[in-house]
């Protein structure tokens, strides 16, 4: 059913002809498609459904643009534009509707995305690269409108590293950086930054990224009026086109029905970018929603007559028909029979598509029925279980939910029986979730032989002429090794480049490396992190820096909703090792203290988040990401630049392993957790309680995802029999996780003597200053007074009130 994108200038009329119909018969099946998925939602078989209905010949005419190594990051209308390029048959279509968990049935995420939400495999079964450049690529959909901008930058920019960097070793990413990345957007969308941020900042950057608008004038109920300046973001964006003195973008315009003007319009933005490596805006207007947004509403609720008839004598496809005929390219008959065929293929397929999802949990239905019918036979409460099977029984179609939830629900009313039966029904329960649990929580980190926890440690290398340097010296050194070892490696952000970052970690290295490998970013963290998540989709290895911590928040929505479900959300067929670099913990005021530690840990699970105490640990953190595929967040301590630390002499080697932690004081009497620059202020209280007597452990946390693999904080917690978490984070932010780890994973309550205590800032960001941060984070005299307090709640005596 694909498209035809070999666009040779001499056919005849009758290839002509076979390329419009085989184009008519996509643009047909793909709208039966839509029109069959809305009443499999409405009669129950699926739960939520939204199509590409009135965008078809757009999406024809993109197809034939779009190059074998093209990416594309588009939203859930471009279901034709997928059958076109050959990545979405119909069953697969359906699949994804009813939420298989069969990657083969479903390959746009095996039942974890809804319907609508496309993508490629990038990797193999192994997790290895697919030849990227021998297949047609699309990146992972994501549901939040707009989001789908900020990793289109980084497809982008992608081919033009790959085409000014010739050490790279390219072969199953980019032929000579010839790629284009292509965007689709509703119209409404563009209201959202993340467009704006991401068309100007390939603007700044001159990539080779056509963004297509698909204009129907609404978002959902929402008119243009309401959503963008002169209801025209062409208009609107006027400003950005090149002209004869200014780098900028080309900006075309084209009516959504109009297949040759559709058709020249995409060749020529394809031309352009691809040549010239620029940016294209293609607005594409004249769109319409024949069946409305989605299968939760009807347009006909917020559309007026004239609209609702102007969208049906301008649907795309009947255009589409009525111009084939009226060309004489094809009788009416003809087109006839193409539609009446398209018909009958999607109801075959979408019939197939339901027996492979219906028939395997028809047949564990009938394998449990059986178990519980023998277990029925002699319990004393088989009036109910009767009741539970027979309402089973009557569930011509289950979902996996139905069949294990009875099957749960009559392990209730045999819970004093002591049968044979009852253990096979019990043991058939236990398997079924060994079985299927997997298929909805697995692949939310790296599972491959790379991932970031197998990477094992290698110690700092220190010698008699090991000099004591600025924290900063020792990351610069390290990523100055990096960047030679690893041609891959890009590292960009706000003052990144010029001046090698505002704490000079990466100093001298622009000029050393050039600045396409170290350079300088708009201030725009959202796209920072989209550039990144785009180039390491594409093979590179790009660290994106986040100035400090507290500017992290501009970007977490893409770190949260896009980087950390990749992986999950594809089945692990793709993935973007990315680092995320950045600075935080302790400073100075409300958005220089860097300590939102629990709202990222809980927003981001499915990328590391590290936090090492020193620059040779978070150097170390640095060459164990990048020999894995793991995304990752490391946080450096912003006061610790110009501490002193010994240089090593393996820099580029040395390895800090993630998810172990690290004992640096041994103690007998209280075990401390902590991380970041909050661990010299233990250290300093640690000090003044020897004096009274009271020896704590400390323990730097280090990795706060994952935590603790080994379980130590529970080994020392079996010695000390007592508990302190310590952290700069609000109550109930960090140290509430960390608390939760322990007490979940580590079983420590047992052991312990004493309530678990935590010592955290107060709930108020932190004030400015040194009197701020002393009456707003935990300070040493904190820390000491907290630790004292448990010893005297237990020993009044020898631990007096202090005060
Ligand atoms: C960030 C975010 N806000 C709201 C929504 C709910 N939503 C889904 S689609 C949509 C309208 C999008 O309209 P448009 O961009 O014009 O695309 P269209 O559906 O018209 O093709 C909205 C508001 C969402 N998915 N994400
Ligand atoms: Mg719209």
């Amino acid at each position: 059913m694909q498209t035809k994108n070999d666009l040779t200038k001499d056919i005849t009329f009758e290839d002509f002809k076979t390329e419009v119909l085989n184009d008519y018969t996509v643009a047909v099946t793909s709208r039966e498609c839509s029109l069959l998925g809305r009443r499999e939602v409405l009669t129950g078989k699926a739960k939520f459904g939204i199509f590409g209905d009135g965008k078809e010949l757009p999406q024809l005419a993109w197809a034939k643009a779009f190059q074998n190594g093209d990416f594309r990051s588009g939203y859930y209308r471009d279901q034709t534009f997928m059958m076109a390029i050959g990545k979405l048959s119909i069953e697969q279509f359906f699949s994804g509707l009813y939420g298989t968990t069969d990657i083969k049935q479903d390959p746009m995420s095996a039942g974890r995305q809804m319907g609508g939400h496309f993508t490629t495999h990038s990797l193999d079964d192994n997790f290895n690269w697919k030849n990227l450049t021998q297949q047609k690529n699309s990146s992972s959909d994501i549901s939040p409108t707009g989001a789908q901008m900020p990793r289109l930058l980084g497809l982008a920019q992608a081919s033009k590293v790959y085409r000014n960097l010739k050490d790279i070793d390219s072969e199953k990413f980019s032929n000579s950086g010839n790629e284009v990345a292509w965007g689709t957007i509703g119209n409404a969308s563009t209201s959202e930054g993340v467009f704006f941020e991401t068309i100007n900042a390939a603007g700044v950057l001159q990539v080779p990224m056509v963004v297509s608008v698909w204009d129907d004038e609404y978002g959902i109920s929402v008119h243009a009026k309401h959503q963008t300046t002169k209801e025209n973001i062409s208009e609107v964006l006027k400003g950005f086109q090149r002209d004869s003195k200014n780098k900028g973008y080309e900006i075309l315009r084209v009516k959504g029905w109009d297949y040759v003007e559709l058709i020249n319009t995409y060749q020529k933005a394809s031309q352009l970018s691809r040549t010239e490596h620029i940016p294209v805006l293609i607005h594409v207007n004249e769109l319409t929603q024949p069946q409305g947004h989605s299968t939760s509403g009807s347009h006909e609720r917020y559309k007026d007559e004239e609209r609702l008839s102007w969208e049906k004598s301008n649907d795309c496809n009947l255009k589409f028909r009525d111009w084939i005929i009226s060309s004489d390219i094809a009788s009416e008959e003809e087109i006839t029979a193409i539609d009446r065929n398209a018909k009958k293929k999607v109801r075959e397929g979408k019939l197939k598509a339901w027996k492979e999802f219906s028939e395997p949990l028809k047949n564990e239905k009938q394998e449990v029925l059986k178990l519980m019918k023998s277990a029925a036979v002699t319990a004393s409460q088989r009036v109910f279980i009767y009741k539970m099977i027979t309402q089973l029984e009557l569930i011509n179609d289950p979902l996996r939910k139905d069949i294990i939830s009875t099957a749960r629900h009559i392990l209730k009313h045999l819970i004093h029986e002591d049968t044979p039966a009852k253990d096979k029904l019990v043991q058939w329960v236990n398997t079924y979730f060994e079985k299927i649990q997997p298929k909805y929580s697995t692949l939310l980190y790296s599972e491959s032989t790379s991932r970031a926890t197998k990477i094992l440690e290698v110690l700092p290398v220190f010698d008699d002429t090991s000099k004591l340097v600025d924290g900063r010296v020792i990351l610069r050194d390290n990523f100055n090794k990096i960047l030679s070892k690893h041609p891959e490696v890009l590292i960009f952000g706000e003052d990144t480049g010029t001046i090698g970052d505002v704490n000079q970690g990466l100093e001298g290295l622009q000029e050393k490396y050039g600045e396409m490998r170290v350079s300088d970013t708009g201030i725009r963290e959202a796209t920072i992190i989209g550039q990144g998540i785009g180039m390491a989709l594409r093979g590179l290895r790009p660290i994106a820096e986040i100035q400090y911590l507290d500017y992290m928040v501009y970007a977490l929505q893409i770190i949260s909703d896009d980087l950390s479900t990749l992986h999950y959300r594809t089945f692990g067929k793709q993935k973007a090792p990315l680092i995320i670099r950045t600075r935080g913990h302790r400073l100075e005021g409300i958005w220089h203290s860097g300590s939102q530690l629990g709202g990222i840990l809980n927003l981001i699970r499915g990328v590391f988040v590290l936090v090492p105490r020193n620059m040779t640990k978070a150097a170390g953190f640095y060459n164990t990401l990048l020999e894995s595929d793991q995304p990752a967040m490391v946080v450096e301590c912003l006061n610790g630049y110009r501490l002193k630390e010994k240089e090593p002499s393996n820099l580029g080697e040395f390895r800090t392993p993630v998810g172990i932690v690290e004992t640096i004081k041994q103690g007998a009497d209280l075990t401390i957790v902590s991380y970041g620059s909050t661990l010299r202020i233990v250290e300093q209280a640690a000090k003044d309680l020897l004096e009274v007597d009271i020896d704590v452990e400390i323990i730097d946390i280090q990795s706060l995802i994952p935590f603790d693999l080994q379980k130590d904080i529970s080994k020392s917690v079996e010695k000390t029999n007592r508990l302190l978490i310590v952290d700069e984070d609000v109550p109930g932010g960090a140290s509430a996780y960390i608390l939760n780890e322990i007490l979940e994973h580590q079983n420590v309550y047992q052991n312990l003597d004493s309530k678990p205590q935590m010592l955290t800032a107060k709930e108020h960001r932190p004030a400015y200053g040194t009197d701020g941060d002393y009456f707003s984070k935990p300070s040493a005299d904190d820390v000491f007074e907290k630790v004292y307090s448990m010893f005297h709640e237990v020993n009044p005596t020898s631990f007096p009130k202090l005060r």
